[in-house]
């Protein structure tokens, strides 16, 4: 068994901030990178945590992303829909930049919506669907990533494992929050399963002639299923057609097209989208919140759980105890912090 280290959400966010500075990336970028990948590793999501940087540091070194770069806010004079140029930076400081603007439209308006033009996205998305419901909003956030995916009847890769999540806030509670890749795990998890020599579960992937298999390498080589068979296949096809066609923005396969590989983060858009429920629910009898709380109380009431819930358990946890990295994570950073781009092939 691998030793493992405690480090405060505090010192972790000081070291991964600390490797970006010295790759290079500026103060903007740096810290935004540094909160979603802390955040993942505090909230148990190690397909989305530490393990990242090095993924986002090879981009950066192949000159596939901009590490200095500056993001741009059109804020479209009291338009529904707001834009940020991320200027070939990551995604996450473009979004921190549109967030108050896409807030206080959908205040307002009752839905608005926030693009996000030629940006690196390698993150989960449910930081941004917190940061809706923080400001009290209900949220759609999707993006696609690049070709790895068959569409369901296919066997070639085609559609990203673009995620799509949702938010709804609650007073005084974490709020309903659900991410997830739309093939049936996200290809983190696949190269999870290939680092610790585990074969995949069944359903996850066919090889490069189109048979199933549960070899992580075969996976890689061949293509992902959707989830939900083809339900899943017209929610990621939903998605390339909305946060890449519609926004004009690649695709999945346009995305695999200009990186020519899925070693380096994707290149593309992303699509927010805040609705105001109290907006939407003017005029209709009962409290959109009140009535949201029937709901969510009858669903843990039959003994589910709320999707999520995982999530924030291993949250409180980390916040109160901190956060376990293993050996070889920690020697990561050290190695990643001494080396800077040298590190990464
Ligand atoms: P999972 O299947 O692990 O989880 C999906 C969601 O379902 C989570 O909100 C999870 O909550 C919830 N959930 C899981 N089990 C249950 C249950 N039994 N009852 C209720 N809810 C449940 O996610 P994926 O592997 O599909 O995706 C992982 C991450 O990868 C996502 O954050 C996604 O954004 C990210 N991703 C990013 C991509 C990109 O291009 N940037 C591409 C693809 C994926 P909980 O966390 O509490 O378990
Ligand atoms: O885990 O599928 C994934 C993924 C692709 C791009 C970023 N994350």
């Amino acid at each position: 068994m691998s030793e493992t280290n405690t480090l405060t959400i505090a010192a972790l966010f000081e070291r991964v901030e600390a490797i970006f500075l010295k790759a290079g990336l500026n103060a903007v970028q740096a810290g935004a990178l540094a909160r979603v990948i802390v955040a993942g590793e505090r909230d148990a999501c190690k397909s989305h945590g530490v393990y990242r940087i090095e993924g986002a540091l090879r981009t950066v070194k192949a000159g596939k992303v901009k590490p200095d770069a500056v993001p741009a806010l059109d804020a479209g004079e009291g338009s529904a829909i707001v834009k940020v140029d991320a200027k070939g930076g990551f995604a996450n400081p473009a979004f921190e930049l549109g967030l108050p603007v896409l807030a206080e439209r959908a205040r307002s308006l009752g839905i608005a919506a926030l693009v996000i033009n030629d940006c690196t996205h390698f993150s989960a998305l449910w930081p941004e669907v917190e940061g809706l419901t923080g400001e009290g909003l209900a949220g759609l956030v999707m993006c696609p990533s690049y070709a790895t995916v068959a569409p369901t009847g296919g066997n070639k890769p085609l559609l990203g494992t673009n995620p799509f999540a949702f938010g709804w806030p609650r007073q005084n509670k974490p709020p309903y929050v659900f991410d997830f890749a739309t093939s049936v795990a996200a290809r983190g998890e696949i190269e999870l399963h290939r680092r610790a020599g585990k074969p995949l579960p069944e359903g996850w992937a066919i090889d490069a002639e189109g048979n199933p298999t549960t070899d992580p390498d075969a996976a890689l080589a061949g293509a992902m299923l959707p989830f939900g068979g083809h339900k899943g296949s017209a929610i990621g096809t939903m998605v390339e057609l909305l946060a890449g066609i519609m926004i004009g923005d690649l695709t999945s396969p346009e995305v695999l097209d200009y990186l020519g590989t899925t070693t380096l983060a994707p290149f593309h858009g992303e699509l927010i989208v805040a609705f105001s429920p109290e907006k939407f629910a003017a005029g209709r009898p009962g409290n959109p919140f009140a009535r949201a709380e029937i709901l969510f109380e009858a669903i843990v009431g039959q003994g589910a759980r709320l999707p999520s819930q995982r999530r924030f358990v291993a949250r409180a946890k980390s916040e109160a105890e901190g956060v376990v990295l293993n050996t070889a994570e920690i020697e990561q950073l050290e190695r990643l912090l001494a080396l800077g781009l040298d590190a990464v092939a």
